[in-house]
């Protein structure tokens, strides 16, 4: 494999010294760019882009083109495991993902298998040596899939949901039940991730977008002990060098300590917990990645800098911060917005690492 030219985010991921802080942003290949709208239209549905290696890897490399960004996220989508469990994934136009067939029944999770992941999702595997050819060194490749919890209300919901009816219902009625998927997800979620690091993934993150829907007794026996799980059966190290794992539960700032504790290198934080008071909790266990509120894209170019100084300063000195977006970035986004978020924190952050 060639030799990486930007280590940044390897290095502050795992806490090392860098002259910058090191920024990406959570979906940067996606429809905020009209390149990416036209390889998507090109490609025919989402899915469609997604099983073709070579043009996922053109729309992964995209938004590097635009930007100098500091990571390259493999481009693919978290309900690729439930659909390889068979459960029919389809997006209907200008809706979000929808299921088939949810699993409700004792016997829907009893036909949920763990899918072999260079069989039944090759397609991501060649996705993520297709790029990493591609890449040439030119930064490391995030690879990445949902947590079991995440991914467990989609598969009982048949998509995207308000308030979690059914995935709630079961959770507490047949805790059982729901214990025996999030353990299958838990195994599938883990093969899938050494599968894409052993394929050449360079950082491992774990999304568990509605982690922050439970209570904190709830997400720690639902979430968090399958997180843990997880981060227990990755494989560490590839070509010599460590692979850190990042864990973002979207909504969990009052509990970050208990995520420091699972073994992880780094923690995504939101925009609604203070970089200093994630810092605190998590007494420099781990390191930090975030936390711009999305919507600050919308603001002018220079509020956007004033709110970039903003987070640097809250985060301070030292090592151990990755800056990106408190959550996706918006499909309405102007790109030279972001253009102006990225220099600024290449810009702002030097005095932060000044020796
Ligand atoms: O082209 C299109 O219209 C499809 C929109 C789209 C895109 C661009 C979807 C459908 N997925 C993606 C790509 C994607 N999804 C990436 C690509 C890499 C990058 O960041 O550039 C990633 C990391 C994801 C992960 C993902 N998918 C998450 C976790 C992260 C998060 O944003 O919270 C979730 C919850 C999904 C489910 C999903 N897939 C697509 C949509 C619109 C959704 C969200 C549905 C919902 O809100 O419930």
């Amino acid at each position: 494999m060639s030799e990486l030219n930007n280590d940044t985010l390897l290095r502050s991921l795992l806490r090392e010294p860098v002259d910058y802080t090191p920024v990406w942003m959570m979906r940067q290949a996606g429809r905020y760019l009209p390149e990416y709208r036209e390889t998507r239209a090109q490609a025919g549905s989402f899915m469609d882009l997604c099983r073709n290696p070579e043009l996922a890897c053109e729309v992964t490399i995209q938004p590097l083109e635009r930007f100098p960004l500091d990571a390259a996220i493999l481009f693919s989508d978290i309900l690729t495991i439930p659909d390889a469990m068979g459960l029919g994934l389809y997006f209907a136009e200008g809706e979000g993902p929808h299921f088939e067939h949810p699993v409700r029944s004792e016997a829907d999770v009893e036909r949920v298998h763990v899918p072999d992941p260079e069989d039944e999702l090759g397609y991501v595997m060649d996705a993520v040596r297709v790029i990493r050819r591609e890449l040439a060194g030119r930064v490391p490749l995030i690879g990445f899939s949902g947590s079991p919890w995440t991914l467990a209300t989609y598969m009982i919901e048949g998509g995207t949901t308000k308030h979690f009816a059914l995935s709630k219902a079961m959770m507490f009625d047949r805790p059982d039940l729901m214990h025996a998927l999030l353990g299958k997800v838990a195994d599938a979620v883990t093969q899938y991730l050494n599968a894409q690091i052993a394929a050449g993934a360079q950082v491992a993150m774990v999304f568990d977008t509605w982690g922050g829907v439970l209570t904190p007794g709830d997400y720690r026996e639902f979430s968090l002990r399958y997180l843990e799980r997880i981060v227990e059966g990755l494989t560490r190290e590839a070509d010599g060098r460590r692979v850190p794992v990042v864990l973002f539960s979207k909504g969990a700032g009052q509990w970050l300590d208990r995520m420091a504790e699972t073994g992880c290198d780094a923690l995504g934080v939101d925009w609604t917990t203070d970089l200093s008071d994630a810092r605190r909790l998590v007494q420099d266990k781990v390191a930090l990645q975030g936390n711009l509120d999305p919507c600050t894209l919308y603001a002018s170019p220079a509020r956007i800098e004033r709110e970039v100084g903003r987070v640097l300063a809250s985060y301070g000195a030292g090592n151990g911060h990755v800056f990106n977006l408190g959550h996706g970035i918006h499909p309405d986004t102007n790109p030279d917005h972001a253009a102006a978020m990225v220099e600024a924190v290449h810009t702002l952050s030097r005095p932060y690492h000044a020796t």
